[in-house]
């Protein structure tokens, strides 16, 4: 410093750049004031330090705070280009799927044809009653085979059916398992092939379940006895129903009725859903019990998972398989969604994910009743995202992908969440065998530090670490992620879908399927290589292989706007509107 005080200035001419020695003092600079560009500088490199600090602390909290300029972009999320997407198949991986499909089915058909379910590390099959089974694999499977054009498959399945299957069985079987699964099963047949075959199975079917409807409120009990034809309540479940199993009977009853001419199918299944409908409270969040006896709810959890998932998906399906002319359950429906989002959608703390949280009814010291959030989603939430997304574009009537100026009133919301709770989904399959547990917990702001060690990403499968896991960890074949992904595939022709499904289904060929035939579910997602549980569920190849074979093909193939799928994904068409549509 002293030798540059000691040097003598020269005159600098008006054009020439100071050099550096010239630079004014600090004392000078504070005569003249800062420089502008010095002074943005500083204010951007304090405003980021500011950001990044706040990001670091509350990264959602930032992310939230940004979204609503983010959102006034036309770019919609989920969406990569505003442009029409061709749809065309991807054969590589669509007959991949194929390959796993004739794994499963082959093995099945070696090993137990015609048991209601498989065993495939015992190579057995078994039933669901000991008085014999009524199809439950072979039927749940029909359609599938014919979607893939596995002929040989199929007429041997069909022979089967048509030789082998009868429901004059003294055995008590579940009234909503039975429904969707073999009832959908045979509807869906008929659709995609008009063999009346199917008809008459169905027809016989359907006739003994009805007895299930001789209830007071015309809620049907939980089983019946299809060789007796006798209701038979849940008495270990103090005679209730669950709302999903009372309200996922009617696309599968409808189309009954509009099959055979017979209203009695159509009518039972819509007064239930006129009880609920009467019964729902404010808002309308509903409970997953329901007294058969009263027609009313019961003060139980309220939850998108097992016992309450169906009921929000049947209701935008019943307002789509009729044409979208009974607005009562598009009106049920988008009250429902309202009431989600208000109470039951949250996000993660730090990442932000969006997930929906149950409500748990609680009594206070005082005896008062509240609710408390719990915060945890079940793997079948996953079918929520799809749902939502095809419920915004009004069942795929909108561009593909979307305009956003098409949407109107709660559709964006309802598009954005879907894409976010799909978002959510794929990342539960962040474990070490890239499946997703049955249930993830999801951390929250003020949750011990032991809860945030066991949630880096802010979500966590409880009891994973234990030597022996809990239920929570399991992977049982599940569809809802692909069903969502397939939904979401056809109504914006991004790959980025193909792509998520593709990783799922190589988790699905590397660590469940079974070498010598077969897939088997794994007993803790996180620990590789995963032990296998001797169960190969029926709705592995009726759903997860469906959804996945139907991701990868043209999207000629069951188009949505012409066609409805029932909660087992067997694929109904749109019925035209008529005098009995009437649910307005
Ligand atoms: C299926 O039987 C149906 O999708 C049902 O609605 C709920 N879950 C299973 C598959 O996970």
């Amino acid at each position: 410093m002293e030798g540059i005080r000691e040097r003598k200035a020269r005159p600098v001419s008006e054009h020439e750049q100071p050099p550096e020695d010239n630079v004014p003092s600090q004392h000078a600079r504070a005569q003249t004031g800062w420089p502008v560009s010095r002074l943005l500088y500083t204010l951007v490199l304090l405003l980021s330090t500011v950001l990044y600090l706040f990001w670091k602390t509350n990264p959602g909290a930032l992310i939230r705070l940004i979204e609503p300029w983010y959102d006034l972009s036309e770019q919609l999320p989920g969406v990569s280009s505003p442009e029409y997407a061709f749809l065309g198949a991807d054969e590589v991986r669509r007959d991949a799927v194929v390959d796993a499909f004739k794994h499963a089915w082959l093995a099945y058909e070696r090993d137990a044809m015609g048991d209601d379910e498989y065993h495939p590390l015992s190579h057995k099959g078994s039933n669901l009653t000991d008085a014999g089974g009524i199809g439950y694999t072979v039927v749940d499977s029909l359609d599938t085979m014919i979607i893939m054009g596995l002929d040989e498959e199929y007429r041997r399945a069909r022979s089967w059916v048509d030789t082998k299957l009868t429901f004059e069985v003294d055995g008590i079987f579940n009234v909503f398992e039975t429904t969707i699964r073999v009832l959908g099963g045979l509807l869906s047949a008929y659709h995609l092939t008009h063999d009346s075959l199917y008809i008459d199975r169905a027809k016989n079917l359907a006739d003994r379940l009805m007895v299930a409807f001789s209830t007071p409120s015309g809620l049907p009990v939980a089983m019946v006895n299809l060789g007796t034809r006798t209701p038979i309540p849940d008495t270990g479940n103090q005679n209730l129903v669950s709302t999903a199993e009372v309200a996922t009977l009617q696309l599968e009853l409808r189309y009954l009725t509009e099959l055979t001419d017979d209203d009695s199918y159509w009518k039972a299944a819509e007064k239930v859903m006129q009880v609920i409908r009467k019964a729902v409270p404010v808002p309308p969040l509903a409970a997953i019990y329901m007294d058969p006896q009263q027609g009313t709810f019961v003060t139980s959890p309220i939850r998108l998972g097992s016992r309450g998932d169906s009921y929000y998906e049947y209701l935008l399906k019943q307002y789509l398989q009729t044409g979208r002319v009974e607005t009562g359950y598009r009106e049920m429906y988008d009250g429902a969604m309202d009431a989600i989002h208000e109470h039951l959608v949250q996000r993660t703390p730090h990442t932000n994910f969006l997930y929906t949280a149950e409500l748990m009814p609680e009594r206070t010291q005082t005896h008062q009743m509240q609710w408390r959030l719990v915060p945890k989603q079940d793997h079948l939430v996953c079918f929520l995202g799809g749902s939502l997304m095809l419920g915004a574009t009004d069942g795929g009537h909108f561009s593909v992908p979307p305009r956003a100026e098409e949407f109107v009133g709660t559709a964006r919301r309802d598009w954005t969440t879907g894409y976010e709770l799909i978002k959510t989904c794929m990342e539960t399959h962040r474990t070490h065998t890239g499946l997703s547990p049955e249930i993830a917990h999801f951390r929250t702001k003020n949750d011990p530090q032991a809860i945030a060690d066991l949630a880096p990403n802010d979500w966590y499968i409880k009891g994973s670490r234990q030597p022996t896991a809990a239920l929570d960890a399991r992977y049982i074949l599940r569809p809802e992620t692909v069903e969502s992904l397939f939904i979401a595939f056809r109504l914006t022709g991004d790959s980025r879908y193909r792509d998520w499904g593709w990783q799922i289904f190589q988790s699905i060929e590397k660590h469940c399927k079974v070498p010598t035939g077969g897939y088997a579910g794994v007993t803790n997602v996180d620990i590789v290589p995963p032990e296998l549980e001797d169960k190969m569920e029926t709705f592995m190849m009726s759903e997860t292989l469906k959804y996945l074979y139907l991701l990868f093909s043209d999207s000629s193939i069951l188009p949505l706007t012409e066609n409805v799928f029932n909660t087992e994904a067997h694929p109904f068409p749109i019925i035209r509107p008529t005098g009995r549509t009437a649910f307005t």
